[in-house]
């Protein structure tokens, strides 16, 4: 076994008690853990008092650079021997009631996939890429006036409908059970990017108060449809985030978040080194420092360089870059199936494959094997 399996958990306990903030618990005395979400916040809490972080790979199972639904097969166990930890997937069209999310992966299948990683003792997060409500684009479409404030106002037939979408996503991710019928617990990320003015809900497209509505709304929804296995994520990005205030402009407060996350990527490989590390500096230091304030988990919610021009991104970029602050995991986004430049994580023959199996075998980065002893 790579590393130690030795739970430390007095430390979970104590990361537990300080993270109960969104279930009301004040104290690991006055109940036990109880909610699925709550074991998962646990879970995690226990993999940053560790010292690790796990790894993620979003659609990872899916399909990978050239290849696409093949039983169990990931490029990312070719390279290293194992799955990642933490397995990302995207609700994308679950709004519109669509078999198949935006990027073709039918939900049956998604479903199924985090059944098999739950049983490998990994983990799974969702983010959505939500389709605008008033023009009826995919999520970059920002056309359409205020459409965050219809979403929110009551009365509004944006509001209507977006409570439907909202109760969709509910209904899926109340709908991921284990082999004994048991919900499993997931990390969603909701409104992710805000910061940014890319997605229809981003920082030039609605207030501060629409967008916290929003997430308002979504808990509502969730909440009215009973579902309690969901471990909650605010991910700004780089954009308007230069220190914890800015980081937190936007937050939806104690009660909704449990995760203080962070999505930056690597653009543009040696020439854009630099500006990375200076964003990963200017977000993740204010994620890490709310995070402790709020007392919630941080985590490196989504990067990656596409392409991995740089053979030794792994070590040499990413692993430095991030060790000193208390993540959780960090995951990497897709290997497109039918774009072949567009990856993130190494196959078997791809430039950075050694440096990605030194990763691997760094101490504190868990990969699904690793995760039994973190339960
Ligand atoms: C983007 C790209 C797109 C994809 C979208 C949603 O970053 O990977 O090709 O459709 O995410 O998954």
């Amino acid at each position: 076994m790579k590393h130690s399996d030795i739970i430390i958990f007095s430390l979970a306990l104590t990361m537990t008690a300080s993270l109960m903030a969104c279930s009301g618990k004040s104290s690991v005395e006055e109940t036990a853990v109880e909610s699925p979400a709550e074991k998962l916040i646990a879970r995690l809490g226990g993999i940053s008092a560790a010292g690790k972080f796990a790894f993620g790979h979003h659609d990872d199972t899916a399909y990978g650079h050239s290849w696409k639904y093949e039983a169990d097969r990931s490029d990312v166990k070719e390279v290293c021997g194992d799955y990642p930890a933490v397995m990302n997937w995207d609700l994308g069209l679950v709004e519109w009631g669509c078999d198949k999310q935006l990027d073709g992966v039918p939900f049956d299948f998604i479903r199924q996939e985090v059944s098999k990683q739950d049983a490998r003792g990994g983990i799974n997060s969702f983010s959505w890429h939500v389709r605008n409500p008033m023009s009826k684009g995919d999520s970059w479409n920002c056309e359409g006036d205020s459409v965050v404030r219809r979403c929110v106002g009551k009365g509004e037939a944006l509001n209507d409908t977006m409570r439907v979408w909202i109760a969709r996503a509910a209904d899926f991710i109340g709908s991921l059970k284990d082999a004994d019928g048991n919900r499993i617990a997931v990390i969603f990320r909701p409104w992710h990017e805000h910061t940014g003015s890319w997605f229809w809900w981003g920082y030039d497209h609605c207030t501060k108060e629409d967008y916290v509505a929003l997430w308002q709304l979504t808990r509502e929804v969730f909440v009215e449809k009973g579902i309690d296995n969901v471990v909650w994520a605010y991910s700004p990005d780089k954009d308007n985030v230069t220190d914890t205030t800015s980081y937190l402009e936007r937050y939806p407060g104690d009660g909704l978040v449990d995760i203080m996350g962070a999505d930056i990527y690597h653009y543009n490989g040696e020439d854009g080194l630099s500006t990375y590390l200076q964003h990963i500096k200017n977000v993740l230091d204010s994620a890490a420092e709310a995070a402790k304030t709020h007392g919630k988990l941080v985590a490196f919610s989504e990067t990656g360089s596409e392409s991995l021009p740089m053979a030794n991104w792994w070590t040499d970029v990413l692993l430095p870059n991030i060790e000193q602050y208390p993540i959780c995991y960090v995951t990497v986004w897709r290997n497109a199936h039918d774009k072949p430049n567009h990856f993130y994580a190494p196959f078997n023959g791809q430039a950075s494959e050694q440096s990605f199996v030194q990763f691997y075998q760094n101490e504190r980065t868990l990969f699904a094997k690793d995760m039994n002893g973190f339960k």
